[in-house]
């Protein structure tokens, strides 16, 4: 009989549809990082490094989120702080996704240069790396996930070393919205059109249209919690909701660079174009030639809207409608 006693749920290993029978998929790889997850990054645009976190780091990490959440101390612009009688489930069910979390917590700071990260990052970047973002998704059941898009849209380097580390802090399933991605597509160095989408699977961002790529070409990276997803500034990739019934899917993505290119972030106050240098940044690996500019605090952590109520077109501040 006792084989019918089932262990309880958070011992079971989550079963991913898309693994094969036996071992993980192609381009999945455990530490230490070696030469063969960096080829595999570059030919593909990703490259997952399981075991990347352990238990203790996973587990620290989704307390500080909560933390976070509660917003006690007011620094997180777009939420109140939570009430004493808010339930820290309650708390983290409002939110979709916090910006820049390592401006809040040092634990998340000390995070950007996690080791694995590191090496992984070095390996695939080159010996110089720098840190400019980080996003901690929450995403509760139920929340919408982020439509077709390059990093690169948004972060631009001169230099296209663009690289986000996305780390599980679930196992992510297709069910609860785990990260799609069109393998080499980071290949063509080009930035596809980016329109409204007005589909309620998706938050407030656009949409990347009109690239060579179908449907046929995406795959899901499930990955178990403490694993790394890292992926090129122009690799498309896309996130479903999560229609599990409870639970969440958090990732804490940081993003990074090669601290040999500038960093043409934010439209630049005095100088040109040309010498505009997002200098609010972290060195993770190696060393900064632009050290002798110093850097800035800059950035403030928010939280982004998530599409409830509808979107606005910042050019003319008018409110985009989903097609219901
Ligand atoms: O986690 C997601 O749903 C999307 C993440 C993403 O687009 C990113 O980290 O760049
Ligand atoms: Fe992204």
């Amino acid at each position: 009989m006792i084989s019918s006693i089932s262990a309880p749920a958070s011992t079971l290993p989550t079963k991913f549809q898309t693994w094969p029978a036996t071992g993980r998929p192609t381009g999945w790889f455990t530490p230490p990082v070696g030469e063969a997850a960096a080829t595999f990054y570059r030919e593909n645009g990703f490259v997952v490094i399981e075991d990347a976190l352990d238990k203790g780091e996973v587990n620290a990490l989704n307390e500080e989120t909560v933390r976070l959440c509660r917003n006690a101390t007011g620094g997180i612009g777009g939420i109140e702080p939570a009430s004493e009688d808010e339930s820290d489930l309650e708390v983290l069910q409002r939110i979709l996704c916090l910006h820049f979390p390592h401006k809040l917590s040092d634990l998340m700071h000390q995070t950007l240069s996690q080791r694995h990260i590191v090496d992984t990052l070095t390996s695939a970047v080159g010996p110089d790396v720098k840190c400019m973002q980080s996003m901690l998704f929450v995403k509760a059941a139920g929340k919408p996930g982020q439509a077709w898009h390059q990093d690169e849209d948004y972060i631009p380097t001169r230099d296209r070393s663009l690289i986000g580390a996305w780390i599980a802090l679930d196992d992510a399933t297709i069910e609860n919205g785990c990260l799609w991605i069109i393998p080499g597509s980071q290949k063509p160095g080009i930035l596809w059109k980016q329109e409204w989408h007005a589909d309620r699977r998706f938050d407030c961002a656009l949409e990347a249209r009109d690239f060579p790529y179908t449907e046929k070409d995406e795959v899901p990276v499930e990955v178990k919690k403490g694993s790394v997803v890292f992926f090129n500034g122009y690799t498309l990739h896309r996130s479903l909701p999560n229609t599990a019934k409870t639970g969440f899917r958090r990732a804490l993505v940081n993003h990074y660079m090669s601290a040999s290119s500038f960093l043409p972030w934010q439209v630049p106050k005095q100088e040109s174009m040309a010498k505009a240098d997002y200098r609010d940044i972290v060195m993770v690996a190696g060393r900064d030639p632009y050290a002798y500019k110093g850097t800035e605090d800059l950035a403030k952590a928010w939280v982004r809207p998530t599409g409830q109520g509808g979107c606005v077109d910042w050019t003319t501040k008018e409110k985009l409608a989903y097609q219901e």
